[in-house]
């Protein structure tokens, strides 16, 4: 039997074998590493055929569960249900409708609830428009400056200059707030361009602190055990409720949704499309450690540093990894394998070397073998492309000038992205 391993030898320096828990920002002191191979089994056979794919992709989901998202609840509580709390006709001078929805998880507790902003294009195909389910950082109503959008009532995280500028008051969100993110979101050219934009503020699902797991979604569902979710699994959990939604709409073309996320909420787009088959397309926003980067490289960002920084991010299986990324059972190419044969767009910024922008090339990359497996191509290029030159197709890749952001040349690739997948058949 010929093991499919393969080994990425770089350039070693003696002094640098990863083990230090500084992140490397050069070349040269990354340590030499040894990828997992997604189309290994753990017991060493390989995987031939898509249906031992299947089979490989269920033992490589429950890897990233035990050792570094945590095991997550299957499916929705039986009780969840949808509440309409607004519809505007003629939203953007016309050009759009906008809807307000509430999901509640359960009719004893007001509390955890995530309200989901939908903005469509007021002209809707047969085939309903393809549509980006997006998790926002600050409040729907930090997308764009219209009043029309409900404020956020629920807690936001805070940083001195959000207080300075009044954005942020004891931890609530104030009405300066409207459209304070709005640079990120171009809400009138995804809607001139046909798609339809969903979107929800993560906290609502579970407040981005360490309370040991007392409030959002976990409330709902008890104390996680050291091998069940963080926040990571559950932002990308309420991804999937906010999909259970959508499938509803029949505005929404079911084969043409794509779960995106910047930076912690790219981590999170990602975990949320290798769980969930229905997102035809993941987008990856300069997601960087725990997201698209290749751990084993230890540029930038490391496990040890996350894991410490955000200690509710990921379960506390992923503590026994922080300065020891080699002893890990995946790297994050079979994060990105797990969405096969489905879409994936990583995009990487030139200045976010905290990301590893080259290892998010490589893990898009290393995710290749099992795209082949299913019939389609991988990224198919072996080097780092230039600035603002995106490769691929079902697996595609870019890197912009620029820093770590969410910018309009972004965008304009994710709409070219999600308009070259096939409609629905109706
Ligand atoms: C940073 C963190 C990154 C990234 C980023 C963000 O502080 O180190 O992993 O998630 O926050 O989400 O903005």
């Amino acid at each position: 039997m010929i093991s499919r391993l393969f080994t990425l030898v770089l350039l070693v320096s003696p002094l640098a074998h990863g083990l230090s828990a500084d992140p490397i920002y050069d070349e040269t002191q990354v340590p030499s590493y040894t990828l997992p191979d997604p189309l290994v089994f753990k017991n060493g056979s390989p995987v031939t055929t898509p249906a031992e794919w299947e089979k490989r992709r269920e033992e490589l989901l429950r890897l990233f569960e035990s050792h570094v998202y945590g095991k997550t609840p299957v499916g929705r509580p039986t009780e969840m249900r949808f509440e309409s709390r607004k519809k505007v006709n003629g939203f953007l001078g016309g050009l759009a409708t906008l809807e307000e929805i509430r999901i509640h998880f359960s009719p004893a507790a007001e509390e955890p609830f995530l309200d989901l902003l939908v903005i469509k294009p007021s002209q809707i195909p047969e085939t309903g428009a393809p549509t980006f389910l997006a998790l926002n950082f600050n409040g729907n109503h930090s997308i764009h400056p219209s009043p029309e959008i409900t404020l956020s009532g629920s807690w936001m995280r805070t940083s001195e200059e959000d207080v300075k500028n009044g954005l942020i008051d004891d931890n609530r969100a104030t009405e300066n707030s409207r459209g304070s993110k709005s640079s990120r979101w171009p809400v009138e050219k995804l809607i001139k361009s046909g798609t339809a934009l969903a979107t929800f503020y993560y906290g609502d699902i579970d407040p981005d602190f360490d309370d040991g797991f007392k409030n959002g979604i976990h409330a709902l569902f008890g104390q996680p055990a050291a091998d069940e979710w963080g926040s990571i699994g559950a932002w990308a959990w309420g991804a999937s409720r906010a999909m259970d939604f959508l499938t509803t709409d029949k505005d929404i073309d079911k084969e043409r949704v794509a779960i995106f996320g910047h930076s912690r909420l790219g981590k999170t787009a990602l975990w949320a499309g290798a769980r969930d088959q229905r997102f035809s397309l993941v987008i990856s926003n300069n997601s960087g450690c725990g997201g698209a980067a290749l751990s084993r490289r230890c540029f930038g960002e490391r496990v040890g540093r996350i894991n410490t920084a955000f200690p509710h991010w990921f379960s506390d299986a992923f503590l026994q990894y922080n300065e020891n990324e080699a002893a890990l059972p995946v790297d994050q190419h079979q994060l990105i394998a797990l969405i096969a044969p489905r879409r994936v767009y990583v995009a990487s910024a030139v200045e976010d070397e905290w990301a590893d922008p080259r290892g998010e090339f490589l893990a898009a990359k290393h995710a290749g073998p099992v795209y082949e497996l299913l019939g389609k191509k991988g990224l198919g290029v072996c080097d780092l492309p230039g600035l603002n030159t995106p490769v691929g197709d079902t697996v595609r890749y870019h890197i912009r000038a620029g820093k770590h952001d969410v910018t309009d040349f972004d965008w304009e690739e994710y709409i070219k992205a999600i308009k070259s997948i096939a409609a629905a058949r109706r």
